[in-house]
């Protein structure tokens, strides 16, 4: 399809009949087609590789459309210029493997089409060539492929720096730290079966030979809840299964584990809706992942005993979750004391004592200590709080051990690349404290992307002296500050609520929200019921309220840490420091440490230079090849994609150094063409001179020639086509008349 293009002049060579089509949308270069109508129709099928070639690119329905005609050809990877836009495809893709990631090594960002492995290539060789920080962000919804892509990139750097040389060693780490992390800290929900639980991010270490040369991992607030409890349709953290899978009889006999799922209270009660016909295939799913995690072990140098302990640790806590009260007058009667017996055991404390930890709770009046029987519901708290307490310390230990095995031991100064891979954000039927706290760090992260895209945008035109116009767009600021600005934030008005003494409940953690809060765009607290509506960036979330200031508070009474401390387990005793667990003090409350965890994140994000990887989730059914075009569009609509387009294309669609254009697009005139002896950016103004290209349809920065509408470039790529076929006949020619 042809079409004569808007031109300000038409005596120049330029501005002609072309073809509507965008050069950059052809889909693979190591594609020949077999003519050029042919690429162009496949250029037509496909849509554009890259947003900003948008025709129509204010309109939602032409974006939307174009993620699904390339979903739909299985092209889940799409630029809006530097930013890429994923689509989880739900099937496994031939584009992750070794070829493929000999192919991106080394290339320009746009000389290939979109891919993850582009992304990781830049920021590797950034932090290669040029010594410079870099941070890969990928954010999403639950579900969109962040996990994924985050082990992709990890994957193409292991790859990539073999060419280097590297110590494999290292990289054999990185890569073993991950499914040991996600065994650990992953689980199946309603929205994802392999769903992050808790927020990763991890720093490469690269030296100055090229390759990895240690890692540091942090971790953010691992959902501990879900150790005692999983609602219906959802499991408990994968190691769990895995290990009762995969473990041999004999180990099963050590830890008296029967090696049945269903045999343990804390696994079972969500299974009941959990959809069991293919039950045969989880397990082989298990055996194999468990044995997976023994081969992580080995390359993190785990030592037999740290396995042993570690392992007992986890069996410990399904025992403990088999632990049962009655009711015996006006305290709690364990039913069960030979399940007791197994859980000391395990966790290498005293029998008695772990009973009177658990059914009775010391209550402290000024200097003295007096022991208070706990009721049923009490002790079964106490027994939770126990299991929640050392599921959470014993991941602590892991992500300790995991660092200290990473730990760089050169003397060089290293360069970093980031990889930040967090849970994303989430709205169940019922939503409670655990989505409050992912939500709101969703949210920081919604308000990094608007600050740096937005900020390293207008820097960019500063620094190269051009100006700009500022688009509008949805600025999350407001509920950031709702949720954490003191004194009137829903975390300080949580924490306040924790430590009043008195009748402080839920409910009044509520009523407080009304009144401080009042009248506030996006907060909504619903009359006569227990919960309230944030209005997120990504949607509005019902929330009850139920359980908010327990899990805020999650303090692990004195008698109960004092038992830890008391186990031979060296993981467990590691878990508390002595000061801990006889400091009065209180510490942070839940919310409050992640805020401040979530701060120190960001100025660290902020350090570096960020690339953005901004995954979609195309369907709530997990399926492969359907993609719903509402729930991609809300997601469009609310990581602010438009914007980001918008912000791209209002100024200059197109950069590119003087340097890479000259080199490109030398051959279009005769004054730099077959050589030059100009500087770069004279022989780029030269060309664009020869091509008649309007002055106002492009800007020269200091290092960097500016194009305002993507239209110039193709044009300029089309005549460049063009020359070439010429330049081709003309050498076949020479070539013949030589014959
Ligand atoms: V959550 O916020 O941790 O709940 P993620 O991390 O965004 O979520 P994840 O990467 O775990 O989602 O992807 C979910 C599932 O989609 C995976 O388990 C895969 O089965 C599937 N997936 C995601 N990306 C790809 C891909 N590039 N190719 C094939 C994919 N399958
Ligand atoms: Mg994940």
């Amino acid at each position: 399809m042809l079409r004569v293009l808007r031109t300000t002049r038409k005596d120049g060579p330029l501005f002609c009949i072309m073809p509507t089509c965008l050069f950059r949308a052809l889909p693979n270069q190591g594609v020949r087609y077999s003519s050029m109508e042919n690429a162009f129709q496949h250029r037509r099928t496909v849509g554009v590789e890259d947003f900003v070639l948008l025709d129509d690119y204010r309109s939602e329905n032409a974006f939307v459309d174009n993620l699904k005609k390339r979903f739909q050809e299985d092209l889940i990877y799409t630029y809006i210029g530097s930013v890429l836009v994923s689509v989880n495809p739900y099937k496994e893709l031939p584009i992750y493997d070794a070829r493929h990631m000999e192919r991106y090594r080394g290339q320009n960002f746009y000389e290939l089409p979109p891919h993850v492995f582009a992304i990781a290539d830049t920021a590797y060789r950034a932090v290669v060539q040029e010594r410079r920080d870099e941070c890969i962000l990928i954010s999403g919804e639950s579900g969109s492929g962040k996990t994924e892509a985050s082990k992709k990139i990890l994957q193409f750097i292991a790859q990539a720096s073999r060419h280097a040389g590297s110590v494999d060693d290292v990289k054999e780490k990185l890569l073993a730290c991950n499914p040991l992390f996600e065994a650990f800290g992953n689980a199946k929900t309603t929205r994802n079966d392999n769903s992050s639980r808790f927020g990763k991010y991890m720093d490469i270490e690269v030296g100055v030979q090229g390759y990895p040369i240690g890692g540091h991992v942090l971790d953010y607030l691992l959902e501990r809840t879900r150790v005692v409890f999983q609602t219906p349709g959802e499991r408990n953290f994968h190691i769990f299964y895995q290990m009762l899978s995969g473990c041999d009889r004999k180990t099963l006999d050590n830890l008296k584990l029967t090696g049945d799922w269903r045999d343990y209270a804390y696994l079972n009660q969500g299974a009941k809706k959990i959809d069991t016909s293919n039950e045969d295939s989880l397990q082989r799913q298990w055996k194999k992942e468990f044995s997976d995690n023994l081969q992580s072990l080995d390359a993190i140098n785990f030592t037999g005993k740290e396995r042993e302990e570690l392992f007992t640790t986890v069996a410990a806590i399904l025992h403990l979750g088999n632990v049962r009260f009655v009711e015996g007058g006006d305290y709690a009667q364990l039913t069960n004391p030979e399940v007791v017996s197994t859980v000391a055991q395990l966790l290498g404390c005293a029998r008695d004592d772990l009973i009177q930890a658990l059914t009775h709770r010391g209550v402290h009046a000024r200097q003295d200590k007096v022991l208070a029987k706990n009721n049923r519901e009490q002790a079964t708290t106490s027994r939770d709080s126990l299991a929640k307490a050392v599921y959470a310390k014993t991941f602590d230990w892991l992500v300790k051990r995991v660092n200290k095995a990473l730990a760089s031991t050169e003397k060089s100064k290293s360069a970093v690349i980031g990889l930040l891979d967090i849970y994303g954000f989430e709205v169940f039927e019922r939503n409670s404290f655990e989505q409050f706290c992912i939500n709101y760090c969703n949210e920081k992260l919604q308000q990094l992307f608007i600050e740096l895209t937005l900020r390293s945008e207008q820097e960019e035109y500063v620094s190269e002296g051009i100006s700009w116009e500022a688009v509008d767009y949805f600025d999350n600021q407001i509920i950031c500050d709702m949720i954490e600005t003191k004194p009137i934030g829903l975390i300080p008005l949580m924490d306040d609520e924790c430590l009043r003494p008195g009748n402080a409940t839920d409910m009044t953690y509520l009523e407080k929200m009304r009144e401080k809060l009042p009248r506030h765009r996006h907060l909504l607290i619903r009359k006569d019921t227990n919960e309230f509506v944030v209005k997120h960036y990504a949607g509005d979330v019902v929330y009850s309220v139920l359980g908010f200031l327990e899990k805020n508070g999650e303090l692990l009474h004195r008698d109960l840490k004092e038992l830890v401390i008391s186990s031979n387990n060296t993981i467990l005793r590691a878990a508390f420091t002595a000061e801990e667990a006889t400091s009065l003090k209180r510490s942070f409350s839940t919310a409050t440490q992640f805020k401040h965890s979530l701060a120190q994140l960001m100025v660290i994000l902020k350090s570096k230079d960020p690339f953005y990887i901004r995954c979609i989730r195309p369907n709530d059914t997990k399926s492969p090849r359907v993609l719903s075009e509402t729930i991609v569009r809300h997601q469009v609509k609310y990581l602010g994609l438009l914007e980001n387009l918008r912000v791209r294309r209002a100024g200059y669609a197109y950069r590119r150094p003087y340097d890479t254009f000259l080199k490109r697009y030398k051959s279009l005139c005769p004054a730099t063409w077959p050589s030059y002896s100009v500087a770069f950016k004279e022989g780029v103004e030269l060309i664009l001179q020869q091509l008649n290209v309007p002055p106002e349809s492009y800007a020269l920065g200091k290092t960097k020639l500016f194009v305002r509408l993507p239209q110039t470039i193709f044009a300029i790529e089309d005549a460049f086509q063009q020359r070439k076929n010429e330049l081709i006949t003309k050498i076949i020619a020479v070539w013949r008349g030589q014959r």
